[in-house]
């Protein structure tokens, strides 16, 4: 690994509880991450970034504690999680945290029933409106690679596209100076090639079973929705290949026209600034869309909390964990414990499943009773026809940019960039939750 380049020294302080990055409490990684700790004067574009990035903070931050959420740590104005987590779940049980004592230990010693005590609780018909949070260890077995597997991960096998250090890829202003590395790994992810697997169709199976009040997803392989999930029941935090803009000014642009210059090894430019185009997948440093704002109202609603696949390095999103209800069970499958489930004792109610994480969700829907469904429902949706998953937007419009005549349309909260309304305006989700695709109940379904 050499330096970073310059456009990586140019980067500025980010922080922001609504844009990307990285937890705060992942020290050894954020001491990898040159652009996070080297400070520069920013220009005109920086300054006006930070200053939303302050205003969003400080309300994300309010919106927290006013649904009375525990675990989540203002003072300093910085998120906390991990061993924070940990220890607010000690105290609050009477018992001194051990915070020495090693992640994985602690974990395998309180799993043990956690997945059946769970399952027990779904066929009570306790857990009416469960939400699932994932990241990139549901889509392994759909052949996709994560970031952080060691061997495997794509943090592993970075040295080909030729950058200072592998965040680099998804970093925005990187991708200003030279987009080719992130084009480069796009072509291998670009939607298409990938099927769903297992675990995807039991999410679906939730919603099916009219239990599933919103997955958040960090994912970027557009599977949920190919394997039927709705829309309304998703929410892609870290955007997504389906639509496209300028990453300067924002237009929109055609997504499969930028599939297809990308796949060609050609630069989209957009048709206002001539800025390099890029799929709406979010970078480190930008806003998360508008619908990721959902979790305000449904966080404090779940009574299940299920959490798949990820290591709970990226923030905002990995704190999400921490804004149930004290009371609400959380349910972790996963092959190492992460974020507040690194550390004993667990928090009441808090579940941890350490294994592969196919092998682990057929176990759990078998407890269920839900496996032969799931099997059919895989059956019969993989020889159905594709959902397109590239939306053309119906034409091209001129930006909110800076030089632009018209005055920006911005939404009510600071945090949004225009490329965000999209995502908000469709995301009309937060009234008008979809139907489930079945008509049986929870119970009745798990009858079988
Ligand atoms: P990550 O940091 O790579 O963590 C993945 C987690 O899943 C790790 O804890 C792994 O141990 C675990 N895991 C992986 N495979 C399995 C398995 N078979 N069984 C059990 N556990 C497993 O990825 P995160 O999702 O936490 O990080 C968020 C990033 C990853 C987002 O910004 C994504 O855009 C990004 N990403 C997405 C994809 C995708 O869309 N499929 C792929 C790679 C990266």
């Amino acid at each position: 690994m050499t330096g970073p380049g310059p456009a990586a020294i140019k980067k500025t302080a980010q922080p922001p509880v609504t844009r990307l990055t990285r937890s705060s409490s992942s020290t050894q990684s954020r001491q990898s991450d040159p652009t996070e700790t080297q400070e520069s004067g920013p220009g005109l574009y920086g300054k006006q970034r930070k200053k939303q990035t302050d205003s969003a903070l400080a309300q994300d931050l309010s919106q927290m504690s006013v649904s009375g959420q525990d675990s989540l740590s203002t003072s300093e104005g910085k998120m906390s999680k991990g061993s924070g987590d940990s220890v607010q779940a000690a105290q609050s049980s009477g018992s001194k945290p051990d915070l020495s004592s090693p992640s994985v230990v602690s974990a395998k010693s309180s799993s043990r029933g956690g997945l059946a005590s769970v399952a027990r609780l779904v066929k009570l018909g306790r857990c009416k409106n469960v939400v699932v949070v994932a990241g990139a260890g549901i889509s392994t077995a759909s052949g996709i690679p994560d970031f952080r597997t060691p061997g495997t991960g794509l943090y592993a096998n970075l040295e080909k596209y030729n950058i200072p250090y592998p965040e680099a890829i998804f970093n925005i202003d990187y991708f200003s100076n030279d987009p080719q590395p992130f084009f480069s790994l796009a072509k291998a992810l670009y939607p298409g090639s990938h099927r769903p697997n297992y675990i995807h169709y039991f999410i679906r199976m939730l919603h099916h079973k009219g239990l599933l009040l919103r997955m958040y997803t960090q994912n970027i392989d557009g599977l949920e929705k190919v394997c039927g999930i709705p829309d309304d029941k998703l929410v892609e935090a870290h955007g997504s290949f389906a639509t496209a803009s300028c990453h300067l000014c924002y237009t929109t642009y055609p997504a499969e026209e930028a599939k297809h210059a990308i796949m060609s090894d050609n630069v989209p430019i957009c048709t206002f600034c001539a800025a390099t185009v890029k799929p709406d997948v979010v970078f480190f440093g930008e806003d998360l869309p508008q619908k990721y704002f959902l979790h305000t109202k449904d966080f404090p609603k779940a009574d299940l909390l299920i959490i798949m696949g990820t290591s709970l390095q990226i923030e905002p999103f990995a704190s999400l964990v921490n804004t149930v209800r004290s009371t609400v069970p959380r349910l972790l499958l996963n092959r190492h414990a992460v974020g507040p489930f690194e550390r004993v004792p667990l928090r009441r109610g808090d579940h941890v499943e350490l294994g592969d994480l196919e092998d682990t969700v057929r176990r759990f829907a078998e407890m269920l009773g839900w496996n032969n469904e799931i099997e059919e429902l895989m059956r019969s949706q993989e020889t159905q026809c594709l959902p397109t998953l590239i939306s053309n937007p119906p034409s091209v419009t001129p930006c909110q940019s800076r030089g632009a005549s018209e005055p920006p349309a911005r939404l009510e909260t600071s945090r949004s960039r225009p490329g965000a309304q999209r995502g908000a305006s469709s995301g009309s989700s937060e009234e008008t939750d979809s139907e489930t695709d079945s008509k049986s109940s929870a119970s009745s379904g798990l009858s079988n």
